[in-house]
Order: structure tokens, then sequence, then C-alpha cells
């Protein structure tokens, strides 16, 4: 029996377990990234573990979340990640280069390696063909010191692509249908694998669009072949030795399949605030528009920003919009420069932010109370862009450079077809890496600055036999990181400030949540299906950690949020028969019993001491995560093991 792409890598990389789905395989990682706000966390726990030089091929810290500098906070911490990443021989992608997944897919990324990123869209680097997978900042910095990586073996699904797309379709199209298909719980330990004709159509960049966005599935990662057109884009980078030719066996066998004809497919819009609501950009064409975003890792390459500087040369952004453009890359940028595509953008009347993510994690930009805004990107949770009362709708860059120009969201009839949109990757882009800096040779002198903001992380106790406390919340379903953790341009600078980042903690849910948990000294929160969907963010463990949360029980999870819970000992259940759920209500204490022998079980009971119930919940811990948590934690576990 044949083998898909995602098995010949995993099985190239395979270091513990049998890679049947849903057993625990440990692989080794090739190459990490993090940026600056997961990563300060993941560099301090990184230290923690006293290795002098990172084990892997390539590591890179990257600077792209928080620039705005509005204190110093946030330039203590580049500073800290710059030297840090000196001494452990770490490459330092400076504030300004770019966005870590298209920087990392220009200048790092190689076909058949396994990446490791601190960052969920991690995933982009499948475009190239890598399995690249979004993790929390410990199990990157575990990654980091040579240590293996787990994952419950996913379910490969193919999504084969027929036929090519029509001028004004894009990329972006094609992963909103996915989404449209699957939701954003359908991806959970899934790996999404692309083949099919319509495969040879796409460039490198725009295969980072649809694995990118794959993220919102909930998926493990996406993936796709490398093939002549992974060569031509090594080559026009100056990176053809990087260059290996994989794809998957012709009888490989697959869990499911989705066909996408590219041919019929019609530009797609997700409506707020779900990046899986999506429906055919017709249906809401005519919204009126404040605002119009173009830009994120989802959408920032050169070729998306020429199509929006051919459709924007000689025309006038609408009056009552405001457009603004953030490059993906320096690289993307001073193209643009050259070849006078910035001068057309910005003729137009667009604002030109430099290259970073920007309004995508609510770094500026933030719309007018009740503001309509069009972005490219690939999350539009409420809130998430900094206004609560706003709408965020996502699509491509086409649809969105169209509507800037109309006013409204704008449909196919009002596209101009004269406006020629098939623009070819350059043959060779222009590759300048000095704002990437090289790690020491021998890093023992370098002195690794740390600023004020630069708060230790907490740490969890060894697992107790019996657990209690209150039920501190009940949340429904599709719980953001984002709701769980927000990131603002007020919250961004503090990363590493976990005790002052508690203090919002679930706040968009519930204003006293962290009052509340401190005065009653934890507790449990109550979730229903895919809690912690959304970011790698860790901090959406380590604040509920830091207001003594024991456990989350919950209909089901995220993946990359479920292993941040085990690795600070936070214990994950859900209900064994889902109605339970309604049974339990705020403030009801609750209690676990028999955790230590029962842990390993897969079964344990919650009495409901308030009512005088009791339900069941399941508890699915692979031996290496029940022992995680009887340590209180990774850390804990690594250290109790290096005695
Ligand atoms: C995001 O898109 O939500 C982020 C900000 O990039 C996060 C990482 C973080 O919270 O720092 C992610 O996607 O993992
Ligand atoms: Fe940055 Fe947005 Fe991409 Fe997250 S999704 S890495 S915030 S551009």
């Amino acid at each position: 029996m044949g083998l898909t792409l995602a098995e010949k890598i995993i099985k190239e990389h395979l270091v513990t377990g049998d890679m049947k789905a849903g057993s625990e395989v440990g692989i080794r990682i090739d190459q990490t990234l993090t940026q600056d706000s997961t990563g300060t966390m993941a560099y301090l726990q990184f230290e923690a573990m006293g290795v002098d030089k990172v084990r892997t091929k390539r590591s890179v810290a990257y600077i792209d979340h928080n620039m705005l500098q509005s204190g110093p906070e946030n330039a203590d911490d580049h500073l800290y990640i710059q030297t840090v990443a000196k001494k452990h021989g770490i490459y330092f992608s400076k504030p300004g280069n770019g966005i870590c997944h298209q920087v990392h897919l220009e200048r790092f990324s190689v076909p058949g390696d396994t990446l490791l990123g601190s960052d969920s869209h991690t995933p982009t680097g499948g475009g190239m063909g890598m399995l690249a997978i979004g993790a929390g900042g410990l199990d990157v910095a575990v990654a980091m010191a040579g240590g293996e990586y787990n994952i419950p073996m996913p379910k490969i699904v193919n999504v084969e692509l027929k036929g090519k797309l029509k001028s004004f379709t894009a990329a972006k199209d094609i992963i909103l249908e996915v989404l449209k298909h699957f939701t954003v719980k359908g991806g959970v330990n899934k790996i999404f694998e692309y083949t099919g004709d319509g495969v040879a159509h796409l460039s490198v960049p725009e295969r980072g669009t649809i694995t990118n966005m794959g993220a919102e599935l909930g998926a493990t990662t996406s993936i796709f072949p490398s093939d002549e057109r992974t060569l031509e884009f090594l080559k026009a980078q100056g990176r053809e030795k990087d260059y290996r030719e994989l794809k998957a066996d012709e009888d490989a066998v697959y869990s499911e399949k989705l066909v996408i004809d590219l041919d019929t497919l019609e530009p797609n819009i997700a409506l707020p605030h779900s990046p899986d609501a999506v429906v055919p950009v017709s249906t809401v064409r005519g919204k009126k528009l404040t605002q119009v975003a173009i830009g994120s890792c989802t959408n920032s390459s050169y070729v998306d920003l020429m199509k929006v500087a051919s459709i924007l040369d000689g025309k006038t952004v609408h009056e009552d919009v405001s457009l603004v453009v953030s490059p993906g890359s320096k690289q993307v940028l001073s193209m643009l420069a050259q070849n006078g595509a910035l001068a057309k953008i910005i003729g137009a009347g667009a604002r030109i932010l430099e290259s970073g993510c920007g309004p995508c994690i609510g770094m500026g930009q933030a719309p007018s109370n009740d503001g309509v805004s069009l972005r490219t990107f690939n999350r539009n949770f409420k809130g998430r862009c900094g206004t609560d009362s706003a709408d965020v709708y996502l699509a491509s860059p086409e649809v969105a450079a169209y509507s800037a120009v109309a006013g409204f969201i704008a449909g196919p009839e009002d596209f101009d077809m004269n406006v020629d949109l098939d623009i070819e990757m350059p043959k060779l882009f222009l590759v300048n890496d000095n704002m990437v800096v090289k790690p020491a040779e021998d890093g023992s002198s370098v002195e690794v600055k740390r600023g004020p903001n630069i708060k230790p992380f907490p740490k969890n106790t060894a697992m107790k036999d019996e657990v209690s406390g209150k039920a501190l919340i009940k949340v429904m379903d599709d719980v953001t990181t984002d709701h769980i953790m927000p990131s603002n341009a007020s919250l961004l600078p503090y990363r590493s400030n976990v005790p002052y980042l508690s203090e919002f903690c679930l706040t968009p849910l519930d204003k006293d949540f962290p009052r509340n948990a401190k005065e009653n000294g934890g507790g449990f929160i109550v979730a229903g299906k895919n809690y912690g969907q959304g970011s790698s963010r860790e901090h959406a463990a380590l604040a509920p950690l830091y207001l003594g949360i024991k456990g989350v029980i919950a209909k089901s999870f995220a993946r990359i949020h479920k292993a941040n819970l085990i690795n600070n000992g936070i214990l994950p259940v859900t209900f064994k028969d889902e109605k339970d759920y309604d049974g339990v209500d705020k403030n009801d204490v609750l209690e676990i019993n028999g955790l230590l022998e029962n842990i390993s079980t897969g079964t344990l009971t919650v009495q409901n001491v308030t009512k005088g119930t009791s339900f069941d919940v399941s508890v699915s811990l692979s031996e290496r995560e029940a022992e995680i948590m009887a340590a209180g934690g990774l850390l804990n576990l690594m250290s109790m093991k290096n005695k």
C-alpha cells in the first residue's frame, strides 16, 4: 500500500510510536521558527533547559507581531530575543524584515523538512512541501533543544484540485471553499494533502495561502507536493540547491476526499465572525465598507500585491474607505518599490504599513465603532481587530482591491475585466538578507539582555490525587484563544509578563473572571466544543495557570491548546455524555478524586457537590502526557528527569 506525502515525511522523521491514526508519534524536527509575541516565553523556557546551542538544522527568531514600540516593553523584548538568539545559534530576523511565515517561505523553507513554529500559521511552509506544524512555545523550545515533537498520528485528507482558476478567482477562494466544507472544527488531528492537475497551476506563495489558512480548520497541517513549481520558486530565490521532488505514491490511501473544480469556483467571502462562515461574494455584494486591509501572512506575497497594484492603477480609493496595505516582507516591499507598483498603490490613496502582522493582530488600524472591514487575513473573530462592534469579512486581495475602490463589497460584476491579472511569478526575486542577523559561532561571551518587562513564567506543582474548586466560568462552543487571552495593542507588549496579562484572561466573555478566579483560589473552566481554537499562544494556558485553574471540562478541544494545557499541568477532560454540560452551572463546586490512579484509565468521575450529582469525563492522554500531568507540567518533568 502506497504512502501519502505527509506519511512519507513523518516516516523519514519518526523517532517513536507507530503511524496508526490516533496513536502518538514522536518526530524529529529539522527547523524551528518563533515570533516575538510567543518567542520570549519560548526562549525563557529554552534557557531553563540549559542547552548551549540549538540542535536543529535551522532555527529562526522573527520580530513581526509587535512593532509599534509604543513604550519600552516590546523594544526590551526584541533585545532579549536578539541576544538570546545570537548566543544559542538562532538566526534573528529584524523588525521590518517581514512576517515570519512569508519570510520563512522565501528564505528558509526546504521541501521534505519538518518545521515546528510557535505560531499557529506555521503550516504556511506546507506550500513548499514541508511538514510544518504550529505548537506552543514550550514544544518549540524542546525541539530547539533536540527533543522530538509528539502528536497523535493524524488522518490524512485528500483535497483534489481540478482545472485552473479563472483570472479573478484566487488561492484564497480555494481555502475558503475548504473551510466552508469542513468548518473550523473539521480539521482537528487531520493533515490536508493537496493533489490533482490544478496543483501545477498554483505557485508556491499561492499554495502558501492555502496551507496557511488551513490552520483555521484546526488541522495539524496542510501540504502540497514539491514539483516543478517549487523548483521554479527556489531558483527565483537563489536556493535551487534546497530542491527535492516529493509527492504521494500513486496508490496512497486517504481517509477522506474533497474535490474542488477550479474552473467553476467563484470568489468567496467569510462573514463575521468566523473564517468558516463562507458564502459566494455575490451574496453580500453591495455591503458598504469603512475599511479595507490587505496583507497578513495569508495574502501579502509579491503576486498578491502586484494584482492589487494593477487593480488600483489610475483609480481612487472610495472616499468613505480607509485602505491599508502591509506587504509581507522586505523582499516584497522592495520589489514593489523598484518596479513602480508601490507608486500605483500609493497613488490610489492607500496607506502603506510596514512589513509585519499589524492590523491582523490588532496592532493599530482598529475600525470605527460599528465599522465594516474587509480584510485579506485569515481570522475575523469578534473583537480581534480591536473594535468589538466592528464586522470583519475575509476575502482575496482581488476582491479587497475592487471593493476599496467601489466603497462596498464588490462582486464579479464590479470587476474590470480589462485589468490584466495574469501576473507571473518573477524569474528572480530581489534577495537581500541584510535584516537577518547570523548567530555567533561561539555564543559563550554573548550577554543576554533582560529588560524589566521580562517576568518569570508561572510553574505548576505536581498533580494531587484530588482536585476541587468552583466552575468559575461556563462558555459556549468555538471559544478562541483570542477570548481566553486577548491580544490587542495594549496587551501585546506584555507577552513576557504573565501576571499582568492574567488580569485580562477570558474577560471578553466574563469581565469578572480573573478576580473571581483569584478570590476562589482557582477552580475549573467549563466549555463547549473546540475549546481553544485559533492561535498557538501558550499564554491561553499560562494565564489560567497563574490564576489557579486546575482543569478544563469541555465537549472537545483544539489540538494545540490541549497540548499547551497538558504542558502546563492543567487537566483537559471531555464530557463522556455531552448532555452533562447542561447540568453544570457557574459557581457549582466540582470535585475529582482518585486522579493519580485513574488518569491513565481514560475515565474520571466529577462530583458536583453543589447539586449532589456526578458525571463521567474522558481523559485522553498518551503515556507521555500522563507523565507530564503527574509532574505538574513538562518543565517539571524535564527537571525531575535531569536530577
Ligand atoms: C495569531 O494569529 O493569533 C497569532 C498572534 O499569530 C498567534 C500567535 C500569538 O498569539 O502570538 C498564532 O496564530 O499562533
Ligand atoms: Fe501575524 Fe496575523 Fe499571521 Fe498571526 S495570522 S502570524 S498575527 S499576520
